[in-house]
């Protein structure tokens, strides 16, 4: 078809999916939609107009999806979450739908690329890390594996931000993924919701006797649905994405504008739309303010209100909401939920107290996801009193209820009622959002093995003893869809090749390569993919940051947020004294090494920006210094995220997994990087854990001090000073980094870094510093040996599909939701 040739829009059939049918429909929309003529489109116009034909692909299954379910009358999950970090849909959408080849065929046909067209669709970032793409993972995985599944969260105007580096520090610039509109949302009017804040509660009054508790909000907000499609594998199901937007239910001051107050005509909406503007960019370290306690409430009321409206549409009674419905609490975000949906179901919808407890607990999950002290919500109660009276009303409730169960039925004393009351009375007096999320739930989940097992022994020990059922473990998982076929389509090819397509379907056979790291013809093959897939890396690195890094070289890569307990220091140190080592002993047999690292800090956290700072003057340093110029590299790529993390992953033999243990609830970078036959270095920590009894002790690299040793050494007031003074190598590197070799131009910059670590050492980084340090040679003894090295990352692909999010998905079915395919309807 020639680029003027007229439509015949009779042919415009969107479900035929040959390559001619799709070019015709990418035209249909680029002229009707989009109004150009092919020669004139420009890649944007491509890409929107492919996107328009892949979500009609998308449409007619989403329909039929929804249709099966409401006539099944199929328990639904709903999956509360502030966060779905869901990254690009594009290709996300392609691959599920079975549509590479055709899609790619069609554009080739006027000379565009998928994959450059694919690059210009925004990021959508909106989470933090772990706990977001969690969530984003889970909603495919949800969909692939056939539960019905609603995604309830938070349509921020602004994502997390944009990173920068200027001279060596992190700068944050504001992501607005929106501005070009988002052509994978549908704006839903008919799912508005009143949500309320502030105000008074009164008591109404019937035959002379309290009645009821009537809640009149000072303020109003109203929130608007947008639904995105989640596309689940080979399209067989499509589920929903909800995000709230808030708007302000008069959006002028008719009044105030009259009178030429313009700007504070517009005060409400303003005030409005800032509940969904901004995503809080920290992910540890208490938030604190208002304005995020009103993003929690709001958002939670919303969706529950949504939920129960199409409870009672479909099914007539609240009271079997339990049976119909469940709800999973991404950590403690949405816990205010457990009060709302008792305020709904009370006050509301007049069902008495006890009932709605039993519905409410019965309809609640909730997983922890963080023992970090500092990252568990608590609110002071004078703010959560002038926001949500009525909830806090509920909460007292509650809490008079668990205490004297505990200590009538239980006979607990007043430190273990102190330890499981919903109020902290120290502290100046707050509400524990995860005791509320705990008592409110029939159950609890850690998200690995050890974290599960910490989660009873540390935080919630003495709720553990009263509810001793309540406590399970289920640990994360990654998609493959997005995690190995649309990231390593070259390493996907080569597994089907060896064993077929199976595995597509089901992860499990994966296994059956296993086997091949014994053949050498194989062996090589997966060499040569993981060989391309670090050649683009390094082209990306070459175009971005201008430095050359030699993909013969170990990739050795730490990508996540930034965080002291993550351990990047660590890294660095090892960097540092690698260095140090190499300039002194340059005859030495040292394995070529690029350190890669890249994530982000929470602005307000100095430690963590500090330490990017460090990585960024090492870099400066070493990369310009001839004596090393083939052995050691060092690179921090600016701007981690999703789509960074899809070039990053496939192209790495080292990962890094080095968090204190006892720390990393889990981690799910470890199993993408692994899926994707990187092997690991890594303490006994979160999922490591798992991944070792999967993959098998010599396939991974473990080092350092266990959980209860970290402990036990915390109880003793660790310091690093007599470790430093005894191993010279950490010495030598702490010294160069103290006495501002890496920033001749602010010498002390690192004073404060270091001396932490002479005068306690919290992070255990000089604790394990040898271990990891030995750990690392003998990494480079076995980088020598490539046939070597290589079986062993086959052996990392083969053993790794336990960690799929299929497997996590039905776990959750299975054992909390009672939903999904094998659940009775
Ligand atoms: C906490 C807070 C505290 C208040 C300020 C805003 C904010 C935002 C997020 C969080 C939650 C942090 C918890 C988290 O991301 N945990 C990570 O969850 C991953 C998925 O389970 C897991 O793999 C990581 O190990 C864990 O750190």
């Amino acid at each position: 078809m020639s680029a003027t040739t007229p439509l015949d829009t009779s042919k415009l059939d969107p479900r035929k999916t040959d390559p001619d049918a799709v070019a015709r429909q990418i035209i249909g929309k680029l002229t009707y939609q989009i109004g150009k003529r092919p020669d004139e489109a420009r890649k944007y116009d491509w890409l929107r107009a492919t996107t328009l034909v892949v979500r009609d692909h998308v449409m007619d299954r989403w329909f039929a999806s929804g249709d099966r379910i409401a006539e099944s009358g199929a328990k639904e999950v709903c999956y509360l979450s502030m966060e779905f970090l869901i990254g690009r849909l594009l290709r996300d959408a392609i691959n599920n739908l079975g549509l590479s080849k055709p899609v790619t065929e069609a554009l080739a046909r006027y000379g565009v690329q998928l994959d450059m067209v694919e690059l210009l669709e925004p990021d959508a970032a909106l989470g933090n890390g772990g706990l977001g793409r969690l969530a984003a993972c889970f909603m495919e995985s949800m969909a692939s594996t056939g539960v019905p599944g609603y995604g309830y969260g938070i349509r921020y105007v602004h994502g997390f931000f944009r990173q920068e580096i200027s001279e060596g520090a992190q700068v944050e610039l504001p992501e607005s993924w929106l501005v070009h509109g988002n052509p994978w949302e549908f704006e839903r009017r008919d799912a508005t919701y009143e949500i309320g804040f502030g105000g008074h509660v009164t008591t109404v009054h019937e035959s002379g006797k309290p009645a009821r508790q009537v809640w009149r909000p000072a303020e109003r907000v109203l929130a608007v649905a947008y639904d995105t499609p989640m596309v689940g594998w080979r399209g067989a199901q499509v589920n929903t994405l909800r995000l709230w937007s808030a708007q302000a239910v008069d959006p002028i001051l008719l009044d105030a504008f009259n009178e030429g107050d313009h700007i504070g005509a517009l005060v409400e909406s303003n005030k409005a739309e800032s509940i969904t503007r901004v995503l809080y960019p920290a992910d540890s370290h208490q938030a604190g303010q208002e304005l995020r306690l009103r993003q929690e409430y709001f958002f939670s009321s919303a969706s529950l209100q949504d939920i129960i409206k199409r409870h009672i549409a479909r099914h007539g009674d609240l009271k079997t909401l339990h049976e119909k419905v469940a709800i999973q609490l991404n950590d403690t975000h949405p816990a205010v939920s457990v009060a709302e949906l008792m305020r709904l179901l009370v006050d509301i919808h007049g069902i008495a107290w006890a009932e709605a407890w039993q519905i409410t607990s019965k309809t609640f999950g909730y997983t922890n996801h963080t023992l970090l002290p500092e990252a568990l919500e608590h609110w002071p109660i004078h703010l959560f009193e002038r926001l949500l009276p009525r909830q806090m009303q509920i909460i007292y409730t509650i809490n008079a209820e668990i205490i004297r169960h505990a200590a009538q039925e239980k006979g607990f004393n007043d430190a273990q009622i102190a330890a499981i009351s919903l109020i902290d009375e120290g502290n100046g007096r707050r509400v524990r959002m995860g005791q509320l999320a705990f008592v409110g739930s029939h159950a609890v989940n850690g998200v690995s093995a050890l974290h599960t097992e910490l989660m009873k022994e540390t935080v919630f020990h003495n709720l553990h003893e009263l509810y001793p059922d309540r406590i399970q473990n289920k640990t994360n998982g990654v998609t493959p869809r997005r995690w190995l076929m649309e990231c390593n389509p070259e390493l996907t090819g080569l597994v089907t090749e060896a064993i077929g397509p199976a595995f597509l379907d089901d992860i499990e056979k994966i296994s059956e390569i296993d086997p091949l790291a014994d053949d050498a013809a194989f062996v090589e093959k997966f060499a040569a993919v993981k060989r391309k897939k670090k050649e683009a890396l390094a082209a990306l690195i070459s175009e971005r940051l201008a430095i050359q890094v030699d993909p013969n070289a170990i990739f050795d890569i730490q990508v996540k947020r930034i965080h002291e307990y993550k351990r990047q220091l660590l890294n660095i140190i090892e960097a540092v004294a690698l260095y140090d080592q190499i300039r002194s002993h340059p005859e030495k047999n040292w394995a070529p090494r690029v350190k890669i690292f890249a994530g982000k800090a929470a602005p307000s956290y100095a430690q963590a920006r500090e330490i990017i700072n460090l990585a960024n003057d090492v870099a400066r340093l070493v990369n310009s210094d001839p004596v090393v110029r083939d052995l050691l590299k060092v690179v921090f790529i600016p701007n981690y995220n999703v789509s960074a993390a899809e070039i990053i992953m496939p192209a790495a033999d080292l990962s890094e997994q080095i968090s204190t243990a006892g720390l990393e609830a889990s981690g799910t970078g470890n199993m993408k990087f692994a899926l994707n036959g990187a092997l690991t270095i890594g303490t006994l920590d979160g999922a490591n854990v798992e991944m070792k009894d999967h993959i098998g002790d010599e396939n991974i690299f473990i080092f350092g001090l266990t959980a209860p040793e970290v402990a036990q050494r915390r109880r003793e007031a660790h310091s690093g000073r007599s470790i430093i003074e005894a191993n010279p190598i950490l010495r030598e590197a702490l010294h160069a980094i103290s006495s501002g070799l890496f920033c001749p131009e602010a010498p002390s910059r690192y004073h404060g870094l270091i001396s932490n670590l002479y005068n306690n050492d919290w992070w255990m980084i000089c604790a394990d510093f040898e271990a990891y340090w030995n750990k690392q040679r003998e990494l480079d003894q076995l980088f020598a040996k490539p046939r070597e090295w290589h079986s062993k990352a086959v052996h990392n692909t083969a053993r790794m599909a336990w960690f799929s999010s299929d497997r996590s998905i039905r776990e959750y079915a299975k054992d909390i939701w009672q939903a999904g395919p094998g659940a009775v309807a």
